[in-house]
């Protein structure tokens, strides 16, 4: 029998199934706790639904036994650390829905026992774990630092980044008290090597909406720039490389059809939410906000002028959408800007198709939509083809050499767009 701690892991997202199988690795006994009674099922079957997790890896750890997936909260009583990584959305208001968050808690709540360790990683506005988690966590007596500990530590989870594996990452760890500082640290101590602490849960809450407001703030500003660019007939993308010749000081960001996933277009309304609980200002982050989801509308703006220059309606145009998933090389679409392009073109009547190697079908605007099969005579027949998500999949100097017109809002096109006369760029 091993004597690492049993963990509970509450939410099994792109997330929660991770940690649950770095904890596996190293030997712990995991209950992983998920709402969806079919995820539990396919993880049971050992079919992972997580790109970045194999089903191997998972079949292995549910004939061990090390994993457990259950959609019944009671099995938390037996674990000693207990990590939620449930979803935080934006409502359509953008407020903050905090849903999935406080129910787990209350559902923690229950089977809370003295000497355990929760630790939130779900991404929240500056204070919730305090002001909202630690009062349901304390409803049945238990005090906190003392019999139980609680700690909030921002999940880096980086959805098909090869580059860093979760491990390399550094945590950030803030406790309620020092003490659950501490124990949160060592919980964490056998998967996360690298940690740093934080005096308090807010330090750590702020952190990680730093990290991504960075990120909205300065897509907005460089997509800013891309319009200004181009109405001054400069080429941004030149700009950006050689800016990014200076080895201090600047960080290169690209303008592109707008902000897609889970993490940047929605965490820092987060922030900006409880700025206005404290009467705060968060200029950059509204404005930013206003610029990015603009850029659709830019991208269908720039191609009915293109069909105009060449005589050719918007409505009734042939256009071939390439790429619909939030970023290169991933299968998610949630907040792609491929959406709103694709529904502001089927608003103006354009006769649209997509291609998408990872995502073969969708629903959207009350239809279903199927990747199309991609051939040269297909690109032939296109009044434009759209390049929206750049996947390294695509053979981009074969599209351009059959399709009559590319606009490429990605520089997908950058080592070959010299060659030819039918490419636009962003
Ligand atoms: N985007 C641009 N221009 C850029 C960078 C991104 O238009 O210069 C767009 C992307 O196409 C995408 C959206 O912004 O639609 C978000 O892209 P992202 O590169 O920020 O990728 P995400 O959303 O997967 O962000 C995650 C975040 N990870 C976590 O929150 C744990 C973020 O902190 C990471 O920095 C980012 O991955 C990353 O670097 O890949």
């Amino acid at each position: 029998m091993n004597d690492q701690p049993t963990v509970g892991v509450v939410g099994l997202g792109y997330v929660g199934l991770p940690l649950s199988m770095l904890f596996c690795e190293v030997g712990h006994h995991v209950i992983g706790v998920d709402v969806n009674p079919d995820a539990v099922q396919r993880l049971i079957s050992g079919q992972s639904y997580i790109e970045d997790v194999e089903s191997s890896v998972l079949k292995q750890h549910i004939d061990s036994g090390a994993f457990r997936p259950t959609t019944d909260y009671d099995n938390l009583k037996d674990a000693q650390i207990i990590s939620i990584c449930v979803p935080t959305p934006l409502r359509k208001s953008k407020d903050p829905d905090m849903a999935y968050v406080a129910n787990a808690a209350e559902t923690i709540a229950e089977v809370l026992v003295a000497g355990q360790t929760v630790i939130l990683e779900s991404t929240v506005y500056p204070g919730a774990t305090e002001e909202l988690i630690l009062p349901i966590l304390s409803k049945n007596g238990l005090e906190v630092g003392k019999d139980f500990y609680l700690a909030f530590s921002p999940e880096r989870v980086d959805p098909g980044n090869t580059q860093f594996s979760i491990r390399e990452i550094p945590k950030v760890i803030g406790g309620i008290t020092p003490q659950c500082t501490e124990k949160a640290v060592e919980a964490y101590q056998s998967i996360f090597p690298k940690v740093s602490t934080v005096k308090s849960t807010k330090e750590a809450e702020m952190a990680k909406l730093l990290e991504n407001t960075f990120r909205s703030v300065n897509i907005g500003l460089i997509n800013e720039l891309a319009l200004v660019a181009h109405k001054m007939d400069i080429d941004i993308w030149e700009v950006i490389e050689a800016a990014s010749t200076k080895p201090f000081g600047f960080m290169p960001f690209y303008p592109g059809p707008g902000l897609g996933g889970h993490c940047i277009p929605v965490d820092p309304f987060y922030l900006s939410w409880k700025a206005k609980m404290v009467a705060a200002e968060t200029g950059f982050i509204e404005l930013a906000g206003r610029v990015n989801a603009n850029m659709p509308l830019h991208v269908v703006d720039r191609l009915s002028r293109l069909l105009n220059d060449r005589g050719k309606p918007i409505n009734g145009s042939k256009v071939l959408v390439l790429g619909v998933a939030y970023k290169r090389d991933v299968s998610d679409m949630r907040e792609s800007p491929a959406l709103d392009v694709l529904g502001l073109l089927h608003q103006s009547k354009a006769d649209v198709s997509y291609h998408d190697p990872f995502v073969s079908q969708f629903d959207y605007l009350d239809q279903t939509w199927n990747s199309v099969k991609l051939s040269e005579s297909l690109i032939a027949e296109q009044d434009c083809v759209v390049i929206l998500t750049d996947h390294t999949h695509y053979d981009y100097e074969r599209i351009a050499k059959h399709a009559s017109q590319v606009f490429d809002t990605r520089n997908a096109t950058k080592n070959i767009r010299s060659q030819f006369d039918n490419i636009e760029v962003l």
